[in-house]
């Protein structure tokens, strides 16, 4: 039995199938868990969930900012845009069940002791433990009666900095972007959510979050996540494993082995 970690694979099925391949991955026996942006901008949205769906147990995921914009188009909250591919999902019988599945997905899995998953990575001035609670507390909004405000909320102005202060309403919308759609912080420790260059291309203040100190300092777990392609799948850090390649951009679709930590990826 071997478990892997898929990158962002945003309806590519077809890249899909041959990273599985490669990997000679064993639905039977093997476990794939994907750092979230299962669907978004790719072609075969349909077949990526459907495939997915099907491996059952042996597979998990968490929620990418494309996995939470699809359930927003599918209750209406935004409209579709043709560009996210979503047309053939949203016409399928499926989709409803789909749309249960994905709500019952977390922002952040702890595989072990050692391994964190989440689609954007670690907010650095929370420890793992608080992160999965934050974590937590979306999930049972997602799960509960207010899904629908809480998917609204989502697309009000993003917050920079988490306090216990806030609202309700900006707490949960903190916590959806640090897990989905972080990159950047500024000197003064709030987020930037505009830059979404490389690191040697970004403004000279802005700090990537794993280069955060709090983040370089923390040892003995791998912080393994998506969303950035133009990382490129590198980080500088060990122990922050960057698996988004950009397959949709004409980059590579890559899974990390857990057994051997060895990096494998199929082309565009
Ligand atoms: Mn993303």
């Amino acid at each position: 039995m071997s478990t892997y970690v898929v990158g962002d694979i945003q309806g590519c099925y077809l890249g899909l199938m041959a990273l599985l391949e490669k990997l000679q991955f064993n639905p039977q026996k093997d476990k794939l868990y994907a750092v979230g942006d299962l669907i978004g901008r790719g072609p075969n949205a349909l077949e990526t969930l459907d495939f997915l769906y099907q491996l059952g147990d042996g597979f998990d995921t968490v929620l990418g900012n494309h996995d939470l914009h699809f359930l927003a188009v599918y209750h209406g909250i935004k409209k579709n845009n043709p560009k996210d591919g979503f047309e053939p999902l949203l016409r399928s019988s499926k989709t409803a069940n789909f749309v249960e599945w994905l709500r019952h997905k977390p922002l952040a899995i702890q595989l072990n002791s050692e391994t964190f998953l989440s689609h954007a990575g670690l907010y650095p001035y929370w420890n793992i433990n608080e992160a999965l609670g934050y974590s937590q507390e979306v999930e049972k909004a997602l799960q509960s009666d207010s899904y629908i405000q809480l998917l609204r909320n989502m697309y009000h102005k993003n917050s920079v900095v988490f306090s216990s202060e806030m609202t309700a309403k900006d707490r949960f919308r903190f916590i959806i972007d640090a897990f989905t759609r972080m990159r950047y912080l500024c000197e003064d420790g709030t987020l930037e959510y505009t830059c979404k260059t490389s690191v040697k291309d970004a403004p000279k203040p802005l700090i990537p979050w794993f280069k955060h100190s709090r983040i370089t300092s923390l040892e003995g777990v791998k912080l393994i996540f998506g969303h950035w392609a133009s990382l490129e799948g590198t980080t500088s850090v060990s122990h922050c494993i960057a698996l988004d390649t950009g397959y949709i951009w004409g980059g590579k679709l890559s899974a990390i082995c857990l057994d051997t930590m060895q990096i494998s990826s199929v082309s565009n």
